[in-house]
């Protein structure tokens, strides 16, 4: 009886959310089908949860391009903030800041439309230039999406977080650069960084939550890091992870259509 008490594993206590209750959504690159099916989901949840304190939303980055809605995702997200269901907390990913780099610099419009930008300027209602190689005709875009920019958008481009921390979790876009301590990451790690972070082995200070690199399947490992980044601008599918003292689920939501 004792040998096997003894040879049992003591379960570790769940890293803490200090008794918050936090959704951190992935990657949703213009599919407001599929981010809409999981606010859903994270809705229905967080009702039948009754935390004793407002839930957090947490976006992990990645809101425009490749997909058809990347301006209405963010009237979604502006609109969230409004109401008072969740506390929303918006992290910047490399394609907002890509955005924000052609909103000053139309000689990087050529770079940003073959990672998906000509969606995200179409959904503002601004057709990238014919003759992709025409330093005036970029110029004339850029113009005319900085001016398609409603005051709502570009404050909230220019108002997005590169890291929240929530008791042992620390929620970045990409992930962060081993054997930095969190408080001296770099914001160009915490947008881009992949397989450095991804292969590391080293300590990090917290469980690591995160999008950036698509998988089919959400990403778990124990004690070091969350990816949730399902690819939902190609399948459709839409991951978040809730977070609680209890631990972590994954949460859902796909558009009925899968086609990017
Ligand atoms: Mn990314």
């Amino acid at each position: 009886m004792f040998s096997r008490l003894f040879g049992r594993k003591t379960p570790q206590a769940p890293p803490s959310t200090e008794g918050r209750l936090a959704y951190a959504v992935g990657d949703i690159h213009g599919r407001l089908d599929a981010f809409d099916a999981l606010l859903h989901v994270i809705a229905e949840d967080a009702l039948a949860s009754q935390p004793t304190q407002r839930p957090m939303l947490i976006l992990l980055g990645d809101y425009v391009d490749r997909g058809p809605a990347s301006a209405q995702v963010v009237e979604r997200i502006l609109k969230l903030t409004e109401e008072p269901a969740f506390e929303v907390r918006a992290l910047k990913g490399n394609h907002e800041e890509a955005l924000l780099q052609f909103r000053d610099e139309p000689g990087f419009g050529q770079t940003w439309v073959e990672h998906g930008g000509a969606a995200t300027l179409a959904s503002y209602g601004v057709q990238p230039p014919v003759t992709r190689t025409d330093p005036d005709a970029w110029e004339t875009a850029r113009v005319a999406f900085r001016d398609a920019l409603p005051p709502s958008h570009k404050a909230f481009y220019e108002g997005l977080e590169i890291m929240i921390t929530v008791g042992d979790y620390a929620f970045v876009h990409a992930g962060v650069r081993p054997g930095v301590p969190l408080d001296r990451q770099v914001e160009r790690d915490l947008l881009w960084i992949r397989a450095e972070f991804l292969q590391s082995t080293a300590k990090f200070e917290k469980v690591i939550v995160h999008g950036h690199t698509p998988m089919e399947e959400p990403q778990v490992v124990a004690g070091r890091r969350i990816g949730v980044d399902t690819g939902a601008y190609a399948t459709g599918l839409l991951t978040a992870v809730r977070l609680d003292d209890s631990g972590h689920r994954i949460l859902q939501g796909r558009a009925v259509r899968s086609a990017a």
